[in-house]
């Protein structure tokens, strides 16, 4: 196989209100599509890097760069047998996770539409429903808090998560525990404490939480390894994962005993499904988080849910909690016993609508 050529598209689409995180408020997005043409058939990936580098060093901008520059050139003209082998083919290039990533699961995708079969099944998935949670902001009271965990849950979703920072922590886990005794609960830092918050992070012992995810700061393996020997509560980590030899690292130290896996932060469904057979042969659970994606990264993440390490529910949740109309067809949808049922038809499963896409583009190019 060879990728023939690459379009990059910008699409800009709003989420329905903010989604406040620790480190800001993200509302407008700007997704960066990758369509590649592999021998003549069409595959989607999602850059899932944001407008800024507040989450991780990559930005939309960079990534297009990087894309164009380096990620493209080291795939034109080459010969490969499976999409397995692109991570391979960009290894020279350090980092840029997002930007490889968006290349390699549209490959993927192109690979399984070829051969006529569903993508999960190509990466060797064996869920055929996959749970579900949803991953709330910061809202500005816990009253209104309470209301948007209750729609969730009366919707089916099998575990709320709530973004935390310093100031909004205790109380609003206090408030949903008090409401909801006996929920799957937990909550998402993304690096906002430091080690000397230990005893405000031990003080969520009593809440029973499945895990705090991502409490310090993002590149701060030790302090997590610390922090965990103080805490009840599981560690996750997030955002100080980008590779296998992070994953390794974070367990063989002790820095967490859960790992969320996103396909942009780790470079794609080859490196994702190392992270993922890692964890299962230590016994060590996962589950897929979300990037305020459209529906192509949504699609992948489905995907890559149904390996069977993939035990905890995930942030992929329905197209309509985030968009008006989504991208795809037909959108994700949550049972009401909060799982998605994953698509049987080749390649993602679900068809990009093109001609939306096109209207909703502010910028594209084309490489070949
Ligand atoms: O830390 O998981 C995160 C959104 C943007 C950046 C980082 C994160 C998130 C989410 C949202 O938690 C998950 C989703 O619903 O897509
Ligand atoms: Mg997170």
């Amino acid at each position: 196989m060879q990728v023939r050529k690459i379009c990059l598209r910008e699409v800009h689409m709003a989420l329905p209100e903010p989604f406040e995180t620790s480190f800001g408020s993200i509302q407008d997005r700007r997704i960066l599509l990758v369509e590649a043409d592999v021998d003549g058939v069409a595959g989607w990936g999602e850059v899932t890097a944001g407008e800024n580098p507040f989450y991780s060093p990559e930005t939309v901008d960079g990534a297009w760069l990087i894309l164009r520059d380096f990620i493209w050139p080291a795939v034109r003209g080459r010969e490969f047998r499976s999409a397995a082998e692109i991570e391979g083919m960009l290894q020279k290039i350090r980092g840029h996770n997002m930007a490889k990533a968006g290349l390699e699961t549209a490959v993927w995708d192109a690979e399984a539409r070829s051969k006529g079969m569903p993508l999960w099944r190509l990466l060797g998935g064996t869920r055929e429903e996959i749970p579900c949670g949803v991953s709330i902001g910061i809202q500005s009271s816990l009253a209104a808090l309470v209301a948007k965990a209750e729609k969730e849950l009366a919707a089916g979703y099998q575990r709320i998560k709530i973004k935390v920072k310093p100031g909004w922590d205790v109380e609003p886990v206090e408030a949903l525990r008090e409401r909801f005794p006996a929920i799957r609960l937990m909550v998402d830092a993304n690096s906002a404490y430091r080690l000397k918050d230990a005893p405000l992070l031990k003080s969520l012992d009593r809440f029973h939480l499945m895990m705090i995810e991502q409490p310090l700061e993002w590149d701060d393996l030790y302090g997590h390894v610390a922090l965990q020997k103080q805490l009840e509560t599981p560690i996750c980590l997030d955002e100080c994962i980008h590779t296998e030899a992070q994953a390794r690292a974070a367990l063989e130290l002790g820095a967490c005993q859960i790992i969320n896996i996103k396909l942009g932060r780790v470079g794609g469904h080859a490196v994702a499904r190392r992270i993922h057979d890692l964890c299962q042969s230590r016994g060590v659970p996962v589950w897929c988080g979300g990037m305020l994606e459209s529906g192509i990264g949504r699609a992948q993440n489905i995907a890559m849910s149904t390996l069977a390490n993939f035990v905890l529910p995930g942030d992929v949740a329905a197209s309509r909690r985030y968009w008006a109309q989504d991208i795809i067809e037909p959108e994700v949808e949550v049972t009401r016993q909060g799982t998605i049922r994953v698509p049987t038809s080749p390649g993602i499963g679900y068809t990009p609508q093109v001609e939306r896409i096109e209207k909703l583009t502010h910028r594209r190019e084309v490489l070949e």
